[in-house]
């Protein structure tokens, strides 16, 4: 047998390479014969050679795991003498003229395709995934955002398999086929790129409602569900109808196509997709019922419904010029549906919310081996750039920006850059364009924020002179290097703030100070006594702030008016005193509750009925993710051992004052999905999680209430909450609440997720090898990525403890599992790959076993050049 051959790197594509494309197409008629093996794809492509770009005398397709039947140009059919294929699937038409039609017929086999991405099956039904790259795997196509056209799609498919028949645009037309056959035909008014292209044909029903704009297009609402699901839109199309309202009130913005049909697939690599008039979206992002979606559900379905409907706008009539400039739309929009969102309810709790993502998810990545800009300056597989940096790191640029020019002039700027470049594949640089030539503000220095990679430290000292009245806040700003960046400037820091004096008042002084230099400092005069300031409200920016004091830090969380400084001070303070215990539980010293930290925890609990949403978020404790992050070398095994502690000691402290709160948030009347109920059921669980963690009596007492509170059943989110409280537990009712929840759904895919999510984060010294089993249970399967995730993301990414023990075993479970995955769905397979990635953190056995990990998913022969992009970059 042949040696296999060394496999050279796949090639990094960068962005100042970028060239415009050679060809342009006006105008895309697709015509789709369904089959599940054997789909046949016409395209008729309107071609022309792009004036602005250098010119070729050949014509370059991409392609990909396509079989081509027949070419013709112009009419005439294209010979081998013209047609060259390309290394990865392309095709190469030789020679030529300046505008001309090509027509194209391919085979794709749809059941083969367990990538997911292009046209696949889920269930039986076709589904199409076309960002990044995925319309190449359709038909051969110049697939790059820059290219926009106008589509006409015709599907024609077996009657009684797929009765319905779904792509981008209006409807225009129907009808019958010999054997059984019959076709549709949709008509997309709107020059769009490849990317948003979309087909969904099979047996759904569909929830229908109608919205009319405030210019009075009526609009069909459609949620095309499996049979049985139509209960379960409800949610979904009351987010999507709001989020309609919301664009139009916030920003002029109306929806323009008669028809706006969302998909819901339980097979798909990520949340859902902004395809031109026909959303796809994971089933988790659409189908909720209180007896099987918590609340944390029903706000991503909110979320992520808006998101998608507001790319419609962000995205879709203003598109990226190149996949570098992802964040212009992802960026732009995550910032737009974050805002929708607070409007929606608490502010102040959903920013809270975010704060807590983004330091969860973007943090470590900016600290990690695949830290990059905002607007990343090359990459070797696109589909690893749809990361915290782009999407969140991005949102919270847009918000700076907003906060410097001010929310009218940012609305300017919005109405503006759409204006400029409506139907328009642009840059980064438009963006901030419209918004410097809309506010007249100069934001050339701001752009940094776009280039340079790494989370900003922020530091502050401050004096006061008493004799004259002068405060000085003295501010630093450092970067750390990051892979690629090793010197960093300084960029400008938004830092809204306040002064509070020692009675807890607010004083005069309130504002906005922006940091541009290295260091600045800022004086306030006149001041009667030391105040103690209160910085980064609302996290005015994305920074890690240091150098209060722990008093401050105390002060500011009981007196601050800001609720996100309040917060985030009792964060810091409980991080720094978490971290001082962790020092302790590696000396061997025994831990006592510390007292500030008590009387903060107190205080919440006094205050807690005056805001629940807001005491459920004050009451948990930094994750020990967080608290690693804060490490010059992690302790899995003792941060994890001084969290429970506390746990445990705040439990057993506050017992009675846990127990009466979880007596009086006890819900009697409906279900409800407002603000404020779900604020009183994230309260009434968190007392729960902490009582049944208290010792002797009240633990039992707590592990009882859980038991029961199980047992009533009376949604998911408390059924949920109490089934973790006993997941980990050693309760003898543990087994029994598993197995009592798997038999009630195991008909029920996402539901089930949530059972194998559980068992995995539950940081038990048996966790892995429930894992192990786990991933042999029937129940399992590894292609499809709800259920991947729910078992191998939740143990990797959520159970530190033991995905770090000391064996190794964990990170050898996840090399094995990247592994497996990589040969069904590689996009799934690499970003699974990223904690394995965060081996510098480690103690040095840890890093060595992690990157022994690494090598092995590296030695593989026949890697997907996404896996391996993580995978060698983690190593470097
Ligand atoms: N644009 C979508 C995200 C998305 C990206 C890639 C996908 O397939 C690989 C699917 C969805 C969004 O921002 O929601
Ligand atoms: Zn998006």
């Amino acid at each position: 047998m042949a040696e296999t051959e060394p496999q050279s790197p796949p090639p990094t594509i960068r962005r100042e390479d970028y060239r415009p494309p050679a060809f342009l197409v006006d105008q895309v008629d697709l015509h789709l014969a369904l089959h599940p093996t054997a789909t046949r794809v016409k395209a008729k492509l309107a071609l022309r050679r792009n004036p602005a770009a250098a010119p070729a005398a050949d014509l370059e397709l991409d392609g990909e795991a396509l079989t081509l039947l027949a070419a013709r140009l112009d009419g005439a059919p294209l010979g081998a003498d013209r047609l060259a294929h390309l290394p990865g699937g392309g095709l190469r038409v030789a020679d030529v003229p300046a505008a001309f039609t090509l027509e194209t017929e391919v085979g794709i086999s749809p059941e083969a395709n367990s990538e997911l991405s292009g046209l696949y099956l889920s269930g039986g039904n076709y589904f199409t995934q076309c960002e990044a790259e995925g319309f190449r795997r359709i038909t051969y196509f110049p697939d790059r955002p820059d290219v926009m056209a106008r589509y006409t799609t015709t599907l024609e498919a077996d009657r009684a398999a797929c009765p319905v028949l779904l792509s981008n645009g209006n409807p225009d037309g129907a009808g019958e086929l010999p054997d059984g056959r019959h076709w549709a035909r949709w008509v997309d008014p709107h020059p769009k790129p490849s990317y948003l292209f979309a087909v969904v044909a099979g047996d759904l029903v569909a929830m229908r409602d109608r919205f009319t704009t405030r210019s009075g297009r009526k609009v069909a609402l459609g949620i095309y569900v499996r049979k049985g699901d139509e209960d379960a839109c409800g949610h979904a199309m009351d987010s999507l109808k709001r989020s309609m309202a919301w664009d139009e009130d916030t920003y002029g913005l109306e929806y323009d196509l008669d028809v706006f049909n969302i998909a819901a697939v339980s097979d798909f690599n990520m949340g859902a997709m902004e395809n031109k008039g026909l959303n796809v979206f994971n089933t988790k992002y659409i189908l909720a019922r209180p007896e099987t979606a918590t609340d944390a559900d029903y706000e991503g379905i909110e979320t992520v419904v808006a998101h998608e409907y507001f790319h419609n706008w962000t995205g879709n009539r203003v598109t990226c010029r190149d996949w570098f400039q992802l964040s212009l739309k992802e960026g732009l929009t995550v910032f737009r549906d974050q805002h929708f969102s607070a409007d929606q309810g608490s502010a102040a709790v959903k920013r809270i919310g975010d704060v807590r993502r983004l330091r969860a998810a973007q943090f470590p990545e900016d600290a990690g081996p695949m830290a990059h800009p905002v607007r990343p300056d090359s990459y070797v597989e696109i589909n690893n750039f749809y990361t915290a940096t782009v999407y969140q790191k991005g949102a919270e640029v847009v918000r700076m920006m907003r906060r410097l020019i001010g929310e009218a002039n940012f609305r300017k700027g919005m109405d503006l850059y759409i204006a400029r470049h409506d139907n328009q594949a642009v840059t980064i640089e438009d963006f901030v364009r419209a918004m410097q030539d809309a506010s007249g503000t100069d934001l050339s220095r701001f752009a940094r924020w776009y280039a340079q990679a790494g989370t900003p430290a922020l530091r502050v000292r401050d004096a006061f002179d008493k004799a004259s009245g002068r405060y000085t806040l003295t501010l630093a700003q450092s970067t750390p290097p990051t892979p690629g960046q090793p010197e960093k400037q300084p960029v400008p820091i938004p830092v809204a703030m306040g002064l509070i004096g020692p009675d807890g008042a607010e004083l005069p002084g309130a504002g906005l100070l922006l940091l541009e230099e290295a260091e600045q400092g800022f004086t306030f005069e006149g001041l009667p006594a030391k105040p103690v300031p209160s910085l980064l409200r609302g996290y005015s920016a994305p920074v890690k702030l240091s150098g209060l004091s722990l008093e401050q830090l105390g002060f500011l969380a009981a007196h601050d008016t800001d609720p996100f400084v309040r917060w985030d001070s009792a964060q810091q303070y409980a991080t720094a005193e978490m971290l001082r215990l962790v020092e302790e539980v590696r000396s061997q010293k025994p831990l006592a509750l510390p007292e500030g930290l008590a009387a903060i925890f107190g205080a919440a609990l006094d205050r807690a009925m005056e805001d629940p949403a807001f005491a459920a978020e004050a009451l948990v404790l930094p994750s020990e993710d967080f608290v690693a992050d804060q490490m010059a070398v992690a302790d899995p095994e003792a941060i994890h051992a001084m969290r429970q502690f506390l746990r445990g000691a705040l439990g057993t402290r506050f017992s009675p004052r846990l127990a009466a709160l979880h007596g009086a948030l006890e819900e009697t009347g409906p279900y409800r999905i407002d603000g404020a109920s779900i604020g009183r059921r994230a309260l009434r669980n968190a007392s729960l999680a902490y009582l049944a963690r208290a010792e002797g009596a009240a633990g039992a007492e707590g592990l009882a209430r859980a038991e029961q509170q199980f047992e009533a059943g009376r949604n998911m989110t408390d059924v949920l909450a109490a089934l973790r409280v006993l997941a980990d537990s050693d309760s003898p009712a543990r087994q029994a609440a598993l197995d009592a929840f798997h038999g009630k759904w195991r008909h029920d895919d996402l539901v089930l997720d949530k059972w194998f999510a559980i068992q995995a984060s539950a940081a038990r010294p048996d966790a892995l090898e429930a894992v192990r089993a786990l991933a042999r249970h029937p129940d399992f399967d590894l292609r499809n990525p709800n259920r991947a995730r729910s078992l191998i993301g939740a143990f990797a990414a959520g159970n530190p403890a033991r995905f770090h023990d000391a064996s190794g075993d964990g990170y050898r479970f996840l090399a094995e599992m990247v592994i497996a995955l990589d040969a069904v769905n590689t996009q799934v397979a690499a970003r699974l790959v990223s904690p394995l990635g965060l081996w510098k953190r480690q103690d040095a056995a840890r890093g060595a076993l992690m990157r022994a990990g690494l090598e092995r998913i590296l030695a593989r022969p026949g890697l997907s050049k996404g896996t391996y992009e993580k995978v060698s970059k983690s190593l470097a």
